[in-house]
């Protein structure tokens, strides 16, 4: 099989001159340069014919693209000749087209397209010329097709722009609480053409029949596209890190199209999540041939591993908790969203970036939320690689969706090839039929879920579908879904918006007992230069109406503030507000997690809301728009540990809990310490302690008066667990909120000193508490292992520093930020 790239230049234009602003109309419908993957904004940004719609409130200068019809085109030479051709099928295929339109080839009309989510592949060979060829991809304006879908099939029950629900388009394009209104049309992924002799291989799939210690069997599944009757040879070859553990070759009769077979694996290097076990990966190399010429041949990785979710009844309802391997897991992650309004601006190495993160900050588990898209092949590759699970839903959100027979057929062509292509990943644990449908409508209606309009689709169509493609994972209806509420507390799964989305502030997370969180969450701004990026120098201030809308949700801003000031002092430094908000959001998810992993496994999993973002805004990511990490992306790689120890407090009592999440036990000393914040230490206790694999345990349940704490604003607990001579987990309890604290941010030195290229290292001591350190580098790009980070007195602390600065710039530029 061979392939020619239809990607890079095309050309564009408007089809009509409706709704295009007066100075643009003689320009536009001309045609003008386009990039395929692309999207007709950033074309138009590319030609200077619009501005940066994320600068400023430019969004709005913006909006009359997604009325207008666009035309692509591109004109290419073909070099041989198809008629002649030793090829019996030549396929024009577009991985990804945006969303409602058709496709000609020399003139002649190829078909339509009304789904952003799937491939279209269109038989060309009798079209194709000798020569020059051209290809027109039109695309109607999906505003006016989701509006035209709706007038003729009726408004539904919908959160934000109704008619988004009639396309098979990612519903955060038309707007979001945390994304601006930017519906995109495009060639959002590649085009090419695809050259088939006699056959080639259509998908192939792995999957873990059974596991045990010595062997593991596992069964093949290879899909073919044979165009002819004759036999053809199939080879299968299997790599453990090169070496060759298994190959097999088989004949391939007549019109045979599917071939599964099944092998073992002896002693299995399983798959397991990040922070269980590596997560290996096997290599299969699957060739075709005739008479010894190489027809076709695909590289693909699997990986061994069982998953089992499971429900089983207890004290407080039934359990909803991770088996993989037979080892129970809990879920430490947060929720993924597209990393842009405009989906062919993110690179691989954007994946790369966001997943390795997500991997250091001791993630095991993404859920690919379903108001966005199915990710791409390379980004489920890179999970399955890092260990993070996913939970992975399927693209309906928010909303009732309509069930006329055309939506019901293209949502089933979508599910099956979505399954299809996804199914090989040992990332994905779980599918999951829709973000809060049902929940929003039972709340909003007080009526039974299967009355909502669409819910046949997630009650019966995609479980079906996944029952019959797939069948090695679960399938569950809804997030959040539950028996007798879709939100229930006591089984299934939950999300959790009294806090935050409700005006609750975050202590409240304490009263929430679920069995599995898959949704909470809590803003802050980004990085001030993020926001820079977008704001005038004049609107860097919570008071313009700029940053405001910069924050997508009612009230953002109001939020910010309210919740900020039950814990923090508010400040009128711009910066120094983003401080204290970032702060105030970290210590409200560690509040949260916290509490739910001494739970463990009442409460099997936290996913809190967002890990990233799509653009310059205020949202609840952990990590901005430009990659640069919140307090809470520190605070993550802390409170996600395999090993933390959680200090609580209940009326007069403390109790001191130690959760281990490794599957081995963890043995070693807890120091107990009460100190004042200007450094004199006051109480001192060594606990020992052995905690088993898996578990969580009581260590310490003591009278408060007995630990000597006194003074409400100085004195404070802080504990450290010791194993095997290194401190494996610290934590502290502060019995008033920061902003009654007596904190003086003085009396510390440090020192940086370069330890390798690009490397340094930074020590800090102090003699005092230094509470909420945070280190930044002005004008100057830095990775630090750590910030956001309270050093306890008469301790030292090491942060690694990478930076391509040199040691002089480090040091000139450095600044230390501490609460005061
Ligand atoms: C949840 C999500 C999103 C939303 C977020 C924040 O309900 O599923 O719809 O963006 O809350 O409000």
């Amino acid at each position: 099989m061979k392939r020619f790239d239809l990607s890079g230049e095309w050309e564009f234009k408007a089809c009509s001159e409706n709704f295009i602003p007066d100075d643009l109309k003689v320009n536009l419908l001309k045609w003008n340069k386009g990039i395929v993957p692309g999207a007709v904004h950033l074309d138009l940004i590319s030609n200077g014919f619009i501005p940066d719609p994320y600068f400023e409130m430019n969004e709005f200068e913006v909006q009359w693209v997604d009325k207008v019809d666009w035309l692509y085109r591109k004109k290419f030479i073909l070099d041989l000749d198809p008629s002649k051709s030793k090829f019996n099928s030549i396929k024009l295929v577009f991985e990804g087209l945006d969303t409602v339109g058709n496709v000609k080839l020399n003139g002649q009309f190829l078909g339509s397209f009304d789904n952003m989510f799937i491939q279209h592949s269109f038989e060309v060979k009798d079209i194709l010329k000798f020569g020059e060829n051209e290809i027109e991809v039109y695309f109607k304006s999906p505003t006016l097709a989701g509006k035209e879908l709706e007038s003729r099939y009726g408004k539904l029950p919908v959160e934000l722009a109704s008619h988004r629900v009639y396309l098979r388009k990612a519903q955060y394009s038309f707007g979001w609480d945390w994304a601006p209104v930017l519906t995109t049309s495009g060639i959002w992924k590649p085009v090419y053409l695809e050259f088939i002799e006699l056959a080639r291989i259509k998908n192939i799939w792995f999957k873990t029949i059974s596991v045990s210690d010595s062997k593991a069997l596992v069964a093949v599944e290879i899909e073919l596209e044979k165009l002819t009757d004759d036999d053809i040879d199939l080879q299968i070859e299997v790599f453990f890190e090169n070496e060759k553990i298994y190959e097999r070759d088989f004949v391939q009769k007549g019109r045979d199209r599917v071939r599964v077979h099944r092998f073992e694996v002896i002693s299995p290097k399983l798959w397991f999540p990040n922070g269980y076990g590596e997560p290996s990966l096997y290599t299969a190399r699957i060739k075709l041939s005739k008479d010894g010429v190489i027809l076709d041949e695909v590289i693909k990785k699997f990986g061994i591993r069982t998953v089992r979710l499971l429900q089983e009844s207890d004290d407080e309802g039934e359990s909803f908790i991770f088996e993989i391997n037979g080892e129970k897991i809990f879920c430490k992650g947060a929720n993924w969203i597209p990393a842009d309004c405009f989906l062919p601006r993110v690179k691989n190495e954007d994946y790369d970036a966001l997943l390795g993160m997500a991997k250091e900050s001791n993630l095991n588990m993404l859920r690919v939320w379903g108001g966005g898209v199915y990710e791409s092949d390379y980004f489920y590759d890179k999970c399955d690689e890092l260990g993070i699970m996913i939970w992975q839903d399927f693209m309906f959100a928010c909303a009732s969706y309509p069930e006329h027979d055309d939506f019901i057929q293209n949502v089933k062509n979508e599910a099956i090839q979505i399954v299809k292509r996804l199914r090989n990943h040992p990332s994905i644990v779980i599918w999951c039929g829709n973000n809060e449908n049902e929940w929003i409508w039972v709340d909003k209606t007080k009526k039974h879920p299967d009355e909502m309009p669409g819910a046949m689709i997630f009650s019966g169509v995609l479980k079906q579908i996944c029952q019959e493609y797939d069948g090695t994972r679960p399938y569950w209806r809804s997030s959040p879904w539950g028996k007798d509420y879709p939100n229930s507390e006591t089984d299934g799964n939950h999300h959790q918006w009294k806090v935050w989305s409700h005006w609750v502030d975050y202590r409240d997370y304490e009263k929430v007992k679920a069995r599995f969180i898959t949704e909470f969450g809590f803003q802050a701004p980004p990085h001030p230069e993020t926001l820079k990026e977008v704001l005038k120098p004049e609107n860097r201030n919570f008071n313009s109406l700029s940053i405001q809308h910069h924050n997508r949700q009612e009230d953002g801003i109001p939020r910010l503030f309210k919740f900020l000031s039950s814990h923090h002092k508010v400040t009128s430094d711009f910066e120094d507000l983003i401080y204290r908000m970032q702060l105030n959001q970290a210590e409200a998810i560690k509040f949260a997690v916290e509490n739910w992993r001494i739970r463990k496994f009442k409460t099997a999993g936290a996913l809190f809301w967002q890990w990233n973002d799509c653009w310059n805004v205020i949202s609840w990511s952990a990590i901005d728009y430009r990659k640069k990490p919140k307090a809470l992306y520190y605070y993550a790689r802390k409170f996600f540990n395999p090993v933390i120890v959680v200090v609580k407090r209940f009326d007069d009592k403390i109790k001191i809990f130690v959760v281990n999440d490794l599957l081995s036990p963890v043995e070693g000393n807890l120091i107990v310490n009460t100190f004042t914040t200007y450094g004199v230490k006051k109480f001192e206790r060594k606990v020992p302690v052995i905690v088993e694999k898996n578990s969580t345990a009581i260590v310490l349940d003591e009278e408060i008066s007995n630990l000597n704490i006194a003074k409400l604003g100085t004195d404070y607990i802080y504990v450290k667990l010791e194993s095997n001579g290194k401190v494996i987990a610290e934590n502290s309890l502060f019995l008033v909120e920061p902003k009654f604290l007596e904190l003086k941010g003085l009396g510390f030195t440090y020192k940086i000193s370069k330890i390798g290229e690009a490397e340094y290292i930074l020590r800090m001591k102090s003699k005092i508490l230094l509470k909420s350190v945070f280190i930044y580098f002005e004008g100057i790009e830095a990775k630090l292992s750590d910030n956001f980070f309270d050093l306890h007195p008469d301790s030292t602390i090491e942060i690694k520093i990478n930076s391509n600065e040199s040691l002089h710039k480090l040091i000139n530029s450095i600044k230390i930020k501490t609460l005061t």
